[in-house]
C-alpha cells in the first residue's frame, strides 16, 4: 500500500492546480516537498492544453471568479477527454449560494474523480444546508461516514471528508483515518494542499480509494512529526516543519497509519 510514496517520488507527476490566491505558494511548495511537480495555470486560452499533459487536475474554488470558473470547466473537460483524474475542493460551499451553486455546476459539467472538503462543505454540496463560517466548518455534528457514502453515490466519485477523523468512501468501500494534528487547523491552506497531494497520488494510481487513503494518512503522519518539533503555540514553526516532514515521508511510515476499513451495511 505505502510503496506508492516511492513510486510518486520516482514519477514526479505533474499536478495542474487552478486554486485560490491564499494557498498558491504553500500548495506549490507542499507538492515539491512530497516529490510531485506543481503547475498553476489559469488562463482559459491554455488550461485545456495544460490539463492534457498533467497527471492530475485540481480545481479549488477558494477565491472564485467567473473567469476562473470558466477555466476550471475547460480544464476539467480536457482532463476527462484525456483520462486525467480531476479533484474538486469546494472551499466555502455553503457559506454563500454562489459557492454552493458553482461547486454543483462543476460536478454537473466535469466528471470529478474525487471530491475533498470539510463536512459542512460536502453536506452543502449534496444539498444539506449546514452552516459555514467563511471557509471554516467549525464543529459540525452528524455522521460523516453516512455523508461520505451518500456524496460518493450521488456524484459517482471518491469522497474525502476531513476533520479530526477523515472519512474516505467510494460508496462501496469506506475507510477512516485518524492521523493528523490540531495544529493543521491553525495554518491556512492545509485542506487545500491535501486536495493537491491527493491529486498527486491519483496521478500515479488507478485505484483512487487506496491512493486517497495513503495520501490522507501520510499527510497526517507528517503533521504528527512536525508537531513534535513545533510547540503547541507555534503555527509558523509547524508550517515549516510540516513541509520538511512531507519531504521525509517514505514507505516505512506505513505502520504509523491509523486506518480503519468499514464495510457498507447491507
Ligand atoms: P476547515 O476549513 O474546516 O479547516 P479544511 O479544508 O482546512 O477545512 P481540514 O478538515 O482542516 O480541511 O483538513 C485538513 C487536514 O487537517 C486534514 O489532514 C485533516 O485530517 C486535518 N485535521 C483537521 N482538523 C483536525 C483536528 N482537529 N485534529 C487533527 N487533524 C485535523
Ligand atoms: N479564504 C478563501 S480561500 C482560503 C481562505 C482563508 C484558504 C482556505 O484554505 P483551507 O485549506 O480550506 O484551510
Ligand atoms: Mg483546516
Ligand atoms: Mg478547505
Amino acid at each position: 500500500m505505502f510503496e506508492r510514496i516511492t513510486r510518486l517520488r520516482n514519477q514526479e507527476p505533474l499536478v495542474h492546480n487552478i486554486t485560490n490566491v491564499v494557498v498558491t505558494n504553500f500548495t506549490a511548495n507542499g507538492l515539491y516537498a512530497l516529490g510531485a511537480s506543481p503547475v498553476m495555470a489559469y488562463a482559459k486560452e491554455e488550461v485545456a492544453e495544460m490539463a492534457q499533459i498533467a497527471g492530475a487536475v485540481v480545481l479549488n474554488i477558494g477565491t472564485l471568479t467567473e473567469d476562473q470558473i470558466e477555466a476550471m470547466i475547460i480544464a476539467g473537460k480536457s482532463a476527462n477527454q484525456n483520462g486525467v483524474p480531476v479533484v474538486l475542493d469546494p472551499v466555502g460551499a455553503g457559506a454563500t449560494t454562489y459557492r454552493t451553486s458553482t461547486a454543483r455546476n462543476i460536478l454537473e459539467k466535469v466528471d470529478v474523480s474525487l471530491l475533498r472538503g470539510n463536512a459542512a462543505e460536502v453536506s452543502n454540496v449534496v444539498g444539506e444546508q449546514i452552516a459555514m463560517k467563511g471557509v471554516d466548518s467549525g464543529n459540525i455534528q452528524g455522521n460523516h461516514i453516512d455523508l461520505a457514502q451518500k456524496a460518493a453515490e450521488l456524484f459517482q466519485c471518491t469522497v474525502v471528508i476531513t476533520g479530526q477523523t477523515d472519512v474516505i468512501s467510494n460508496g462501496e468501500d469506506t475507510y477512516t483515518v485518524s492521523n493528523g494534528h490540531s495544529l493543521l487547523t491553525k495554518v491556512t491552506g492545509t485542506g487545500c494542499l491535501l486536495s493537491s497531494v491527493i491529486g498527486a497520488f491519483l496521478a500515479i494510481d488507478q485505484n483512487h480509494i487506496h491512493a486517497a487513503v495513503v495520501a490522507v494518512s501520510l499527510y497526517g503522519i507528517a503533521a504528527e512529526k512536525a508537531a513534535q518539533k513545533a510547540g503547541t503555540n507555534e503555527p509558523g514553526r509547524f508550517q515549516m516543519e510540516f513541509l520538511n516532514e512531507l519531504a521525509k515521508l517514505n514507505e516505512t511510515d506505513g505502520p504509523l497509519a491509523k486506518i480503519n476499513h468499514l464495510q457498507k451495511e447491507a
